[in-house]
């Protein structure tokens, strides 16, 4: 009997994935059951950038401009240019320590809420062109996408669309200046792989409303930059909620949002949306089955997960005491990475324009926990045993073209026999997130006396699932994946001692 059900259940399989969209959004229709909206969910993928930007895991935020001068967070506007005065500026320096702690894309402050650009731009006097820094010559966008080009890290650029300075703020003529400052940003400086737009806007009751006109804005990238993610206000990235650095235990990529209305550009894959999903995206819960049962729509719409190495997001000479130790780091790391996250973490320069050495050896201390930790995957010298389950390869070819996955079934039983008793305390898993985000539930289990115990469990994995739990020893490891929405596709599974 089991061998004719196999076959009629992969069919029903197949034929699903036929008729279901394979990209980053979905509508739900009124007739959708709920095991027809699970399926859906289960299918909604992310575009070719957003899956490209989430294997970056690790990505820095700069945070320079007039703030490092004046010693404060938020500016007003009226600061002098000339304030902008960096004696040693090295964007080389910033880069190669970003290198070294692992960090694979860094966004530069071009302009913060203060108007103040640090790129020598025609649209405003507002600028390093009348600073002293070189004599009015100066380009920190220039010095740092150079530098990132040599080194091979991305580039990516922070706008803020709230400008204090700029008089023309407050009335349509804003949007054609902040349009005319991001065509300059995305044409003159060569690849620009993220695209930062803030929400932050802090106008007094006294203050200009402006309405800002992202769909255009959103649309000049997709032409310039078709490469580049638009986070936080933008389709692409979602801000986690926070800025902490820990991000949520149960994490969807896949989240609700209002149809799309009918006018607006869907385009195949969803690869020229330029719409941002809508919804509360800072509640615990954004994509568990109660959540998406009440959906119009579903998309795949992924954390980001942002936070300074030090307490302000400016660097601040009397902060040097607090700049995050690598232990620190490296639980933000488990918490925004290890929690289908990417990390943005912010190394703001000093008024020299270098990075602190303090801020450095943070850094590199944490990558050298890092590289530690993951050096050794216990799991990796022996050959999982699936249990009434295969091991499928898609296509060598493929960068990421290996995953485990079961068929006619949701669930999963990994089986590990490490060779010896060996202690651990350290569970890495991902799942092969081109094909989705499906699981909901999983366990970890070592066998004590005969007896399988439970050391670990989770809700979602994604991208990367890193759970820390109490050292135990043990040979036989079992992780069984209990509830899924579709078949489980788990591309990496690691077991790690970390030794504090
Ligand atoms: C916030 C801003 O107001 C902060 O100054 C900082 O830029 C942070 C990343 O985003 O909304």
């Amino acid at each position: 009997m089991k061998n004719i059900k196999i076959p009629i259940l992969c069919g029903l399989i197949c034929l699903a994935s036929i008729t279901l969209a394979q990209q980053n959004y979905v509508e739900l229709k009124p007739e959708d059951t709920k095991e027809d909206i699970i399926r859906k969910a289960a299918h909604v993928r992310p575009t070719k950038r957003q899956l490209k930007w989430q294997e970056l895991e690790v990505t820095g935020f700069i945070h320079y401009g007039i703030n490092t001068f004046t010693g404060k967070e938020w500016g007003d506007g009226k600061e002098d240019p000339k304030l902008f005065n960096p004696k040693k500026q090295d964007a080389e320096q910033w880069v190669k320590i970003a290198k070294k702690a692992g960090i694979k894309l860094l966004i530069l402050t071009a302009k913060h809420h203060d108007g103040f650009c640090l790129w020598p731009t025609a649209t405003t006097e507002h600028s390093i062109k009348n600073s002293p820094y070189l004599n009015g010559q100066g380009d920190v966008m220039k010095e740092l996408s150079d530098a990132c080009r040599k080194h091979g890290v991305k580039f990516g650029v922070y706008l803020s669309p709230w400008d204090q300075h700029e008089a023309v703020y407050g009335t349509e003529a804003y949007n054609d200046f902040f349009v005319k400052q991001l065509t300059e940003l995305l044409t003159q400086y060569g690849q620009v792989d993220e695209v930062w737009f803030d929400g932050a806007n802090g106008e007094g009751p006294n203050g200009k409303k402006q309405e800002y006109d992202f769909e255009r804005y959103y649309k000049t990238i997709r032409a310039i930059q078709p490469e580049a993610v638009i986070a936080v206000m933008g389709p692409d990235v979602r801000w986690v909620g926070t800025e902490t650095g820990y991000g949520r235990d149960t994490e969807w990529s896949v989240v609700p949002t209002a149809a799309l209305r009918q006018d607006a550009v869907a385009g195949e894959s969803q690869q020229d949306m330029t719409i941002k999903p809508k919804g509360d995206m800072r509640n615990s819960d954004l994509g568990s089955r109660s959540q998406i049962e009440k959906a119009e729509a579903l998309v795949w719409y992924p954390a980001e997960t942002d936070v300074s190495i030090r307490p302000g997001w400016f660097f601040h000479e009397n902060q040097n005491d607090q700049v995050k130790s690598p232990e620190k780091l490296l639980d933000i790391y488990f918490n925004s990475v290890g929690k289908n996250g990417v990390l943005l973490l912010n190394i703001p320069p000093t008024k020299d324009g270098l990075i602190h050495e303090k801020d450095e050896q943070a850094l590199i201390g944490w990558k050298n926990l890092r590289d530690q930790i993951f050096a050794n995957n216990l799991l990796k010298t022996t050959s999982a045993k699936l249990i009434n389950q295969h091991k499928e390869i898609i296509t060598k070819k493929e960068k990421t073209g290996q995953y485990w996955t079961t068929k006619g079934v949701d669930t999963a039983t990994f089986v590990f026999d490490i060779g010896k008793e060996q202690e651990f305390n350290l569970l890495d898993i991902s799942e092969f997130i081109k094909y989705g985000q499906r699981v909901e539930k999983f366990e970890l289990e070592v066998l004590q006396n005969n007896a399988w115990t439970k050391v670990a469990s989770g809700t979602t994995i994604g991208s990367r699932r890193i759970l820390q739990f109490n050292t135990i020893k043990g040979k036989h490891i079992r992780l069984k994946i209990l509830e899924s929405r579709l078949n489980p596709m788990i591309q990496n599974i690691g077991l790690y001692h970390y030794i504090q």
